[in-house]
């Protein structure tokens, strides 16, 4: 007979239809006269992954068998997106399976519609992780990706009266096709407790950790499959769930609803994605989250993916951690204690492996966004790790103190252990000390990783820090997201190589210069301005001129990434044309959109939304600016609308203050979709200048160091407002109540803040800005000199692949490389 499972045999539209409809029937347990969208979704999902499933199992295989060194990238947060195009995309389905669904009268982008996304993750930090999962498995790449199977994820966004309100993302409640969960491979995690000493066998003392209590963690599987190579690696999350020791002591205790509460305890851990993207807040179950899945993942890796007989001396030959920012860091003091406390080695032998596995990415400059956990705290939910981190601390310390004798000012620097003003452990710290390489996520921010934040460090060991500029994948967020653009690019280079290799992207630069291909650029872009237009209408009953220039700027709300500039300049705009100041004919007409999500308990933030959607509705509404302005902020951005808004652009907004985004990963995709972009000198926005040219990149603002001198000076933001007659009358008109039906209380604290105190020194480059705004009207008008900038944007954008970033660490940090694969 033959045993050969059937995914590899039926790679026909027959062969695809067989397996949908007996899915339909078997797995779903509906027939397709009565199959509802969601129905037919789920059929189609399972049925895809059937097909993944075979290289899959092959892929796990071989990596057992040839035992190369891996990457395990540990993250609390994974920002997926969906997941049915991306897993038609690598098994080269998507024409069999429209084909196929056709023939029963099924659409598949209805299907497609069905998907609610995995939204795990905040923004950037989370899609980075993604982008980097993709590039991995495209690359071939023994990797797996660990993090938390969040139950909530990211929260909804909707506007009432104009204010964001928060609705809970119950992304698994219509079913979750693509995950595979393992509830018989739970791990038991341990939580509180005690610690004491015991005397072992051959008269040791050692420590013992007696904990307060425990959960499991269950594992659950996603496939990440590479494209056009036949590989599918691994994305496990881990879920909570009460330990049998709970359903114990719920069958034994007399009160049966005390014990239901203590079950959802345990659960709680991996209940909800926490919203605040850069303000850490010290919270006891964000802390349980980390080390559940730290504990988890490495014991996950030490017990189940290592064999059996696995000399752990030998570690470093087969693994490298990625921290992703601080939140997994708590890994290293596990470590330590796997290998001292369990496995019964010597301290220094088990430090001198720990050095060399673990390697940290810093995502930020904002000393705010560090995160520093109270003594007090740590030491009741991990008492063990505590005594660790501060052994560990004593060590690094003395080492310090030898090499800095009479310097105990450097020494409480750089502790790890943080005196005021409460005494914490700054994972920051820890991590670089541990770490075999520090990285920052662009040149820049490495740099000033280097010379400001953990300028001690950098002296201390040399060496240790590096840069990688962040990347995106460029099968999602071009081949996928801009079908059009894609097709163009592959019948001018003459094959869909670029898919793997952006960078013969570069060929794409000659045609710049042939109007013909200028034209079919245009209507490329014309043609994804009239599919967002027609997506915007019915999500979100928006209705918008796909002739105006898309001014986009998406991105989480911070008060550091400004998108008070960009009100600031539709209320100018707008207050001139209202005045008569302006004559509308002048104004190049422009579709000003914005997505962002605040975090909830983030005030300043909050008021901001307030502010654009109320700007938006006067603006909108009044017939003076009526085809000229129109400001457009469709409610909960996320991957999925990027994914129709990016390709969409011609400008693309990335105007945080220099010197605050790390990086930025937007800036990227809309380069690589052919956006011009205005922006400060900050973040990854550097290299994106310098390979794009002066020319086809519209700069403005201070700079990081004139933005350090400036507040070395003492910066007064109200010199602005009081020198500058357009300022002075934008933020009048917004402290006037005109957006606010009258009201002058409402933004009053925003224009205080700004008049006042403003951080990020908007009022400082406001007039940079509408300056820099001015250059784009004038070039916009020349159609054809636009394109030639748009194209050039693609063709040089071809670096910001995260198979590019990828190489890098593997080169720089994690020394490991791609295995030939198995078939
Ligand atoms: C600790 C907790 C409050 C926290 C949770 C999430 C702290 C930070 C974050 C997320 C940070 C983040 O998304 N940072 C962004 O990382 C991107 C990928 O490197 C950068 O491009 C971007 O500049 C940076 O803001």
């Amino acid at each position: 007979a033959n045993t050969e499972p059937i995914a590899t045999r039926e790679r026909t539209v027959e062969g695809f239809v067989r397996e949908y409809l007996r899915e339909l029937n078997f797995g779903q347990g509906v027939d397709l006269s009565r199959a509802s969208v969601n129905d037919q979704y789920l059929a189609l999902a399972r049925t895809v992954r059937h097909y993944l499933m075979v290289r899959w199992l092959e892929t796990l295989r071989h990596q057992s068998e040839i035992q190369a060194k891996s990457v395990a990238y540990l993250s609390a947060e994974f920002l997926l997106g969906r997941q049915l195009d991306n897993a038609l995309l690598a098994a080269d389905l998507t024409d069999i399976v429209e084909e196929g669904l056709s023939g029963l009268g099924i659409s598949l982008d209805e299907l497609r519609q069905a998907e609610v996304e995995p939204g795990l993750g905040n923004g950037g930090l989370g899609r980075l992780a993604a982008c980097f999962i993709d590039s991995l498995a495209t690359m071939n790449v023994p990797s797996i990706g660990y993090g938390i199977r969040y139950e909530y994820g990211i929260f909804r966004q909707t506007f009432v009266d104009g204010r964001q309100v928060e609705k809970p993302d119950s992304w698994l409640s219509l079913g979750s096709p693509w995950e595979f969960p393992h509830p018989e491979a739970a791990v038991t995690v341990s939580f509180g407790g005690s610690v004491e000493d015991w005397t072992d066998d051959d008269g040791t003392v050692r420590r013992r950790w007696n904990p307060g209590w425990r959960v499991l963690g269950v594992p659950y599987n996603y496939m990440v499959p590479g494209y056009g190579n036949g590989r599918v690696n691994t994305l496990r999350l881990w879920s909570a769930r009460a330990t049998r020791a709970f359903d114990l002591e719920i069958f034994n205790s007399g009160d049966y609803a005390q014990a239901v509460r203590a079950q959802t305890f345990a659960e709680n851990i991996s209940k909800v994605l926490y919203p605040e993207d850069s303000t850490p807040q010290g919270k006891e179950l964000r802390l349980q989250q980390q080390y559940f899945f730290v504990a988890c993942s490495l014991k996950d890796f030490v017990d189940q993916v290592l064999p059996d007989d696995f000399d752990l001396t030998r570690l470093p030959d087969r693994i490298h951690f990625q921290l992703n920012d601080t939140h997994p860091v708590i890994a290293i003091p596990e470590l330590m204690r796997i290998l001292v406390d369990e496995k019964k080695w010597a301290w220094d032998e088990a430090w001198s492996v720990v050095r060399q596995v673990f390697s940290y990415t810093c995502h930020t400059l904002l000393p705010e966004a560090l995160e520093i956990w109270p003594v007090e705290l740590l030491g009741r939910l991990l008492p063990r790790h505590l005594e660790i981190i501060y052994r560990i601390n004593e060590e690094f310390l003395e080492g310090v103190r030898a090499a800095h004798p009479d310097d105990e000012i450097r020494a409480r620097r750089m502790s790890i252990v943080a005196e005021f003003p409460e005494r914490g452990i700054r994972m920051a710290h820890l991590a670089t000390v541990a770490a075999v390489k520090v990285n920052g996520v662009a040149a820049l921010h490495s740099q000033l990783l280097r010379d400001k934040v953990l300028h001690d460090f950098a002296e201390y060991y040399p060496g240790k820090f590096t840069n990688v500029t962040n990347g995106i994948t460029p099968r999602r967020f071009v081949r996928l997201s801009n079908p059009g653009l894609s097709g163009l690019v592959t019948e001018a280079l003459g094959s869909e190589k670029w898919v793997t290799d952006l960078d013969l992207l570069k060929g794409l630069e000659p045609l710049a210069d042939d109007a013909e291909f200028r034209r079919r650029f245009r209507d490329v872009k014309a043609a994804n301005k009239r599919r967002l237009v027609g997506v915007l209408a019915e999500r979100d009953d928006l209705h918008l001129d796909p002739d105006t220039m898309f001014d986009v700027m998406v991105k989480r709300l911070h008060e550091y990434k400004r998108q008070m500039l960009k009100v600031l300049h539709v209320v100018t705009l707008y207050e001139q044309i209202s005045t008569g100041a302006l004559d509308p004919a002048d104004v190049t007409p422009r579709t000003f959109a914005f997505g962002a999500k605040a975090a909830p308990g983030y005030r300043m933030a909050k008021e901001i939304i307030a502010l654009i959607n109320a700007v938006g509705r006067t603006v909108n509404a009044d017939p003076a600016v009526q085809g000229r302005l129109t400001v457009a902020f469709p409610a909960n951005y996320n991957v999925t609308l990027a994914e129709t808004l990016i390709p969409a652009a011609d400008l693309s907004e990335q105007i945080s203050l220099a010197g605050k985004e790390a990086s930025g990963t937007g800036n990227m995709k809309f380069m690589l979709n052919g956006a011009l972009t205005i922006g400060t000198d900050d973040g990854a926005n550097v290299e994106i200048r310098e390979l794009v040219g002066d020319e086809n990149f519209f700069l403005f603002g201070l700079t990081e160091p004139e933005v350090a001198d400036l507040v070395e000076r003492g910066y007064r933001p109200a010199s602005y407002y009081e020198t500058n007659p357009g300022l002075r009358h934008a933020l009048d008109l917004i402290a006037s109540g005109a957006f606010s039906g009258g009201d002058r209380t409402v933004f009053e604290p925003i224009v205080s803040n700004l008049l006042h105190e403003d951080r990020f020194l908007v009022l400082a480059d406001f007039q940079a800005y509408v300056d820099a705004q001015a250059r784009v009207d004038a070039a916009y008008a020349d159609t054809e000199a636009w394109t030639r900038s748009a194209i050039l944007n693609v063709a040089r954008g071809g670096f910001f692949s995260s198979d590019r970033s990828m190489r890098d660490y593997l080169d720089r940090v994690w020394h490991a490389h791609p295995v030939p694969p198995s078939a």
